[in-house]
């Protein structure tokens, strides 16, 4: 995708509608996106697509969606230990 918006960067509002037109909903297929499966959700975008845990935990949906501890995250600690 990122191919095609260098390539027509000159029409950029020409390139939009070409991505819009030839994007991919990876969410449908789960072996297009790389989202945990159970613990994040996938939302679609314009020649890619995003990953963000479900309610109640924390990461980035793709290799990490860990569980909020109760009471929240005690980010002092976090900073210490990491
Ligand atoms: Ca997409």
């Amino acid at each position: 995708m990122k191919k095609v918006l260098v390539q027509c960067r000159s029409h950029l509002v020409h390139c939009i509608e070409l991505l819009a037109i030839t994007d991919v909903d990876e969410c449908v297929t789960d072996a297009a996106h790389e989202c945990l499966k159970d613990l994040a959700h996938c939302f679609n975008t314009l020649g890619s697509y995003t990953c963000a845990c479900k309610y109640g935990y924390y990461g980035d949906g793709k290799t990490s969606c860990l569980p909020l501890p109760a009471g929240g995250l005690n980010l002092d600690a976090y900073a210490t230990n990491h």
